[in-house]
């Protein structure tokens, strides 16, 4: 049995060997750029996030003797067998459970994936509860985030919801998530995310990462800066100062965005729109309180507080680049669902 997301009543999860589960995406505050260990998913640094009740993964996994290969379809799309991440992840959740059968995944995302929204922190999160609960695994939400790590970094901060920390640990077995304030706690807090474009983007964070920590002279000082972001970040949530977690959470990202553009090649994610948005932003915030964070692509995500929630919308809606906007509040840590995506 597995328990995960802490608010499913104990009892016996899945289905002989299916298991759905359902996760959400989340938006770090305080980034997550750098690997200390590629194999493993260690970092270089501890990382804080949000956790977004509007972005969701649903993913349902079947283990069956009935399976010749591990198949797997993302949103429709089959992915092809050279696409090893996720079989990769299968194979070490079956090797962790002692079992042989091959397993068939369906997952589907309410959200544009690959474009720097987070698809991959939601898609290995509901990927690894629900196929641990199908191979019969009874695991804590700390093992979890583990495991999840071990698919995506950023998806061992969505095994929790609310606001999150991943601590960078010193080895696999203590670097994993931990909930800093659940999603009661900060009910007003909005984050906006603002697409302006679709397309895949062209540099995976996970190569991005690792050329940054290789080649840019400015990551030394974005891990010597870094303790004095996450405790100030640490500070804010538990205050709920929006001022201060807003404007620390716009100057880490620009932090993060240097490191990037000063690799060798420069990655540049930000296209004219984003910073059309970067711009307004600042420029409203003489009378509309919002920050703006950006990840490992051109969309941005806003911050602001309920209040300003509708009006901050209509403005970023009615700027040129802008294709749509997706707010998202503190939301739920994963969980299994009994709504298998499959017969
Ligand atoms: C984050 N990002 O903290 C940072 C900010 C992107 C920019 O975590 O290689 O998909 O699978 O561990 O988790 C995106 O990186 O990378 C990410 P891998 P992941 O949200």
């Amino acid at each position: 049995m597995v328990e995960a997301g802490g608010s499913n009543p104990p009892g016996p999860i899945g289905d002989g060997m299916k298991a759905t589960a359902k996760a959400n995406a989340n938006i770090a505050l305080v980034k997550y750029w750098g690997k200390r260990d590629e194999a493993l998913i260690l970092p270089h640094n501890s990382s804080i996030s949000m956790t977004c009740d509007a972005m969701e993964t649903v993913t349902t996994v079947e283990f069956s003797e009935n399976y010749d290969t591990d198949t797997a379809i993302i949103n429709d799309e089959e992915l092809h067998s050279d696409q090893k991440r996720v079989y990769d992840h299968i194979s070490l959740i079956r090797k962790m459970a002692g079992i042989k059968e091959k397993a068939k995944i369906v997952s589907e995302s309410n959200f544009p994936v690959a474009a720097g929204l987070a698809s991959s922190a939601s898609g290995f999160a509901a990927l690894t509860v629900a196929a641990a609960a199908a191979a019969g695994l009874k695991l804590s939400e700390k093992e979890l985030s583990i495991v999840a790590r071990q698919g995506s970094g950023s998806a061992c901060r969505s095994i929790f919801g609310g606001f999150v920390e991943w601590k960078k640990g010193t080895k696999s077995s203590d670097s994993y998530a931990e909930q800093i304030a659940g999603k009661d706690h900060w009910k007003d807090f909005r984050m906006i995310a603002t697409i302006v474009k679709e397309a895949r983007k062209a540099v995976s964070s996970r190569s991005g990462m690792s050329q940054t920590v290789k080649t840019s002279p400015y990551y030394g000082g974005w891990l010597s800066s870094i303790e004095e972001d996450l405790k100030g970040m640490r500070e804010a949530i538990r205050s709920k100062n929006f001022t201060a977690a807003g404007s620390l959470a716009e100057y880490n990202a620009l932090k993060m965005h240097c490191t990037m553009m000063t690799s060798k090649p420069p990655i540049i994610y930000w296209t004219p729109a984003t910073v059309e948005i970067m711009n307004a932003v600042r420029e409203w915030r003489q009378d509309l309180e919002s920050y703006f964070t950006m990840d490992a692509g051109p969309n941005v995500k806003v911050m602001c507080l309920k209040k300003d929630e509708k009006e901050l919308r209509q403005r970023l809606s009615e700027l040129d680049g802008v294709v749509k906007t997706i707010s998202c509040a503190p939301g739920d840590g994963s969980s299994v669902s009994k709504n298998h995506l499959f017969d």
